[in-house]
C-alpha cells in the first residue's frame, strides 16, 4: 500500500512538468508579445518558473523517495529528533539569499515599466504631463473602458476631446503614454500582449507606457475581481500605423460634433 501512495505522489511531479511541456503545442501557453520590453517580463517568468520547478521536483522527488523507502508496513522504529540548528539556518538562508536576489536582479525591469516614464527627463525621475502630454487617458468603470484622447491640439480635458469607449486605437512603433484612472472601485489594466498589468485606483491619475512593434488587435482585459460584471469589462486595443490612426481620430471627432450638432438642432442639448 506505501508504495501504491509513493507512485502516486510520483505522479504529481510527472504530471506537473508534463502539463508545461505540452501546454504550448497546444496553444495554452504565454499569448504573443507585440511589445518593445515586453521580453524582459517574460524573461524574469522564464527565470522564475525554472527556479520553482526546479525546487518543486526536487521536494516532490525526495517525498515519494521517503514514502517508498519508509513504509509503515516495514515495522521500523522511529527515530525522534528535536530539529537540527544546522538546517534550519541553511532552509532559511537559501530562500531568503535567492529572494533577495531576485529582488535586485529585476530591479532594472521594474524601474523602466513602472518608474523611468518616456515623459521622465535624462535623470529618470518620474516625469509630468508637461514633458509628454498622454497620447490617451483611460478610465476604468464599472464595467467598461472609457476612452479619451486629447485631439488636434494635444491638451486633455477641452472641446476637441474625442471619446470612445472600450474601442482603444493607437499608433504602432511609437511610445504610448497612458493616463489611467478609475471612476469607482480597483480595476487593473491587463494588456496580455504587451505584457502591461496596471491597478487602477480611485483618485489616482496612473501613468503606464509600452510600445508596440506589430499591428493588429488584441484584448484589454480587466485583471482585478471589481464587481458582478468583472467578466465583460473587456475592450480591444489595436495598433495601426500614424496616418491611420489620425484618419481614424479625425472621423471620430466629425462623428461626435456632428451627434452634439444635431442634439443641439433638436434642442436636446442646450
Ligand atoms: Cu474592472
Amino acid at each position: 500500500m506505501g508504495k501504491f501512495w509513493a507512485l502516486v505522489f510520483l505522479l504529481v511531479p510527472v504530471l506537473g512538468v508534463a502539463c508545461f511541456v505540452f501546454a504550448p503545442v497546444y496553444q495554452h501557453w504565454l499569448p504573443i508579445d507585440v511589445s518593445q520590453e515586453g521580453h524582459t517580463i517574460d524573461h524574469l517568468f522564464y527565470f522564475i518558473l525554472w527556479l520553482t520547478g526546479v525546487v518543486f521536483v526536487g521536494t516532490e522527488i525526495a517525498l515519494f523517495w521517503f514514502m517508498l523507502r519508509y513504509d509503515g508496513a516495514a515495522n521500523r522504529k522511529v527515530n525522534y529528533t528535536h530539529g537540527s540548528h544546522s538546517l534550519e539556518i541553511i532552509w532559511t538562508i537559501i530562500p531568503a539569499a535567492t529572494l533577495l536576489f531576485i529582488a535586485i536582479y529585476q530591479m532594472n525591469a521594474w524601474a523602466d515599466s513602472k518608474i523611468r516614464n518616456p515623459a521622465a527627463g535624462p535623470d529618470g525621475i518620474l516625469g509630468t504631463a508637461d514633458d509628454m502630454p498622454p497620447t490617451v487617458e483611460v478610465t476604468a468603470r464599472q464595467f467598461e473602458w472609457r476612452l479619451r484622447y486629447p485631439g488636434k491640439n494635444g491638451i486633455l480635458g477641452d472641446q476637441d476631446d474625442v471619446h470612445v469607449v472600450n474601442d482603444l486605437r493607437l499608433p504602432v512603433q511609437e511610445e504610448i503614454l497612458v493616463d489611467l484612472k478609475s471612476a469607482d472601485v480597483l480595476h487593473s489594466f491587463f494588456l496580455p500582449n504587451l505584457r502591461v498589468k496596471q491597478d487602477a485606483v480611485p483618485g489616482m491619475k496612473i501613468p503606464v507606457w509600452f510600445r508596440a512593434t506589430e499591428k493588429g488587435s488584441f484584448d484589454i482585459v480587466c485583471a482585478e475581481l471589481c464587481g458582478w460584471g468583472h467578466y465583460k469589462m473587456k475592450g480591444r486595443v489595436t495598433f495601426v500605423s500614424r496616418g491611420e490612426f489620425d484618419e481614424w481620430l479625425d472621423e471620430k471627432y466629425r462623428e461626435q460634433t456632428a451627434t452634439v450638432d444635431s442634439q443641439v438642432a433638436q434642442g436636446d442639448v442646450e
